[in-house]
């Protein structure tokens, strides 16, 4: 790894040196080592990140289908917002609202930027309302709505008493922060304090369901949290809402009812769990349902916090049923692959989650960084009181929850949870990516397309997880490069049903041959058919 990470290093000015070589760090799991993460790319780098408006738009509040989302801006922003990623709602439920497919914007022009753009906001919202008629419309400003100061909270505001609905802001341009990262915050803000808790309606046909949780940072991407709703039916537990995938306005504005919150990308939404936890008492605890054994391991966490026999019982049948049903795909294809390399460089969880799912058939993950994650994500979460609050993270508004004087209500007593935790269960937890990987294994944050061509050099994993950025020139080396934030169309990957679905696509990609032959076009010397070596 130190011979590694010097040529990724080598040949760097000095001051991108000394930046550069905090982000990247051979891997002690037993004391982590402190990594620079959540800190500006170096012009000039190439990156795979993106913007504070990707972050609020695009990931967490976009995939609620049944709200107008109205992006203030040029045409651009909102057009790279219109169905890239895939965060999936069902279409075919009659008379239910779906509004995803459609893109809406003000689509700024220069005399808006000159004149103000508040007008055209006013009337694009009255537009949209009256097309649609929804039942809440979120507005999203981008990077030159923030430079000229357009008021998109007071036409909100004045919107909302025009047209009788819920019509909120977002101050989530695109340079508010130094990544997406930025632009979770910003959403978590905003749907805590124009959602959450606005309706205390019992919860329809969940009303009465003993253990009713939601999920929190879990996209439904290529519909992933279908296959982990159906399982948690199967074992009694209701799913009250997933934010944000497949989710409804109104399962929102309700699921402060439910008994537990269930965190599955940490990075995304933790603000989210802590903020509930402190206004209404829900707990929350971290899952992960990319894995066989990762998913076993949360289905037993949560029936053992509900601690009902009955729940335990079932639990345990649905997993003997499921690893049963996916038994013989995952050993046939550990047989094959077992002991092949992978490396993941994904957004803020992925590239931790899905080291699980590559274990159960053997595959051992011998790099992996996040493109926007936190030292939290990396290290754990112990290391959140040492975080040095930068002038860039400063930028991002921090609200104050207290106690909700009525509504709150602890799930379970403070003795209770005491109890547990002394019997060795853990709430409000994350250890970080770094402590589960291998001694040695190399992590790097914010990984260039650089630093990427050595890693493949060097230590030629056999296959690379990661995004649309790089993955053909990943491919182009001769290396399969499974796209892990769309799945390349694929999935779901998610719970046991979707474990098995990722095994056959590994399977697949390993087993062709076709990377052998792959001739990129930097090598001088063409000759088709003869296997390239993975870099010329
Ligand atoms: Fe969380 Fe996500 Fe991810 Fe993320 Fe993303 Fe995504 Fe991702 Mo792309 S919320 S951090 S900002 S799990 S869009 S669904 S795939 S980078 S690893
Ligand atoms: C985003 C969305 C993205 C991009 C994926 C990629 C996604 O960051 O705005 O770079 O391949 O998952 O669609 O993360």
């Amino acid at each position: 790894p130190d011979a590694l990470r010097e040529q990724m290093l080598e040949g760097l000015p000095a001051k991108t040196l000394r930046k550069r070589s905090k982000q990247i760090l051979e891997n002690d799991p037993d004391s982590p080592l402190v990594i620079g993460a959540n800190t500006r790319t170096i012009p000039g780098i190439i990156t795979q990140r993106g913007c504070t408006y990707a972050g609020c738009r695009g990931v967490v509040i976009g995939p609620i289908h049944d709200i107008l989302h109205i992006t203030h801006g040029p045409v651009g922003c909102s057009y790279y917002s219109w169905q890239t990623r895939r965060n999936l709602a069902r279409t075919s439920e009659l008379g239910k609202a779906n509004f995803l497919q459609y893109c809406m914007t003000t689509d700024m022009q220069e005399d808006h930027i000159v004149f103000g753009g508040e007008k055209r906001l006013a009337a694009a919202i009255r537009e949209a309302y009256e097309l649609f008629k929804p039942k809440a419309i979120s507005v999203y400003a981008t990077c030159p709505v923030g430079l000229i100061g357009d008021d998109i909270h007071s036409v909100c505001r004045e919107a909302s008493k025009e047209l009788g609905i819920n019509v909120f802001g977002f101050s989530c341009e695109g340079y508010k922060g130094v990544s997406q990262s930025a632009g979770h915050h910003i959403a978590n803000n905003g749907v805590f304090k124009h959602m959450i808790g606005l309706d205390d309606a019992p919860v329809g046909e969940d009303a009465d369901a003993p253990f009713k949780i939601n999920i929190l940072g879990e996209y439904n991407i290529g519909g992933d949290a279908w296959e982990i709703d159906t399982l948690l039916r199967k074992c009694g537990v209701r799913v009250l809402a997933t934010l944000s995938g497949g989710v409804t306005y109104d399962e929102i504005t309700s699921c402060h009812q439910a008994d537990l919150n269930v965190v599955m990308c940490h990075r995304s939404i933790n603000y989210m769990a802590e903020m509930m936890e402190t206004k209404f008492g829900i707990p929350w605890f971290k899952v992960n349902f990319i894995g066989a054994d990762s998913t076993a391991k949360s289905l037993r966490k949560i029936a053992q916090y509900f601690g009902d026999e009955n729940l335990i019982a079932r639990t345990e049948e649905v997993i003997a049923q499921e690893m049963e049903a996916i038994r013989e795909v995952r050993l046939e294809v550990k047989a094959r692959h077992q002991g092949k390399k992978a490396a993941l460089f994904v957004g803020g969880s992925r590239a931790h989650h899905y080291q699980d799912l590559f274990a159960d058939i053997g595959m051992e993950t011998i790099s992996a960084g996040y493109e926007f994650a936190h030292r939290d994500d990396y290290e754990g979460r112990d290391v959140l009181p040492s975080i040095k609050v930068d002038a860039d993270s400063r930028n991002i508004e921090e609200l104050h929850v207290d106690p909700d004087p009525e509504r709150f209500r602890p799930r379970i007593s403070p003795e209770a949870k005491a109890k547990m935790i002394a019997n060795g269960f853990s709430f409000s937890d994350y250890q970080g990516m770094m402590k589960e990987m291998k001694k040695r294994a190399l992590v790097i944050d914010d990984i260039s397309h650089h630093e990427l061509e050595k890693l493949i050099e060097t230590w030629k994993p056999d296959i690379i997880g990661s995004g649309i950025k790089d993955k053909y020139i990943v491919e182009k080396m001769g290396v399969p490069c499974k796209q892990l934030h769309s799945y390349d169309y694929g999935g779901p990957y998610a719970a046991f049903t979707g474990a098995a679905n990722f095994y056959k696509e590994v399977d697949r990609m390993l087993s062709s041959k076709v990377w052998g032959y792959v001739v990129p076009p930097w090598v001088k010397d063409r000759k088709i058919g003869e296997p390239a070596a993975v870099v010329a």
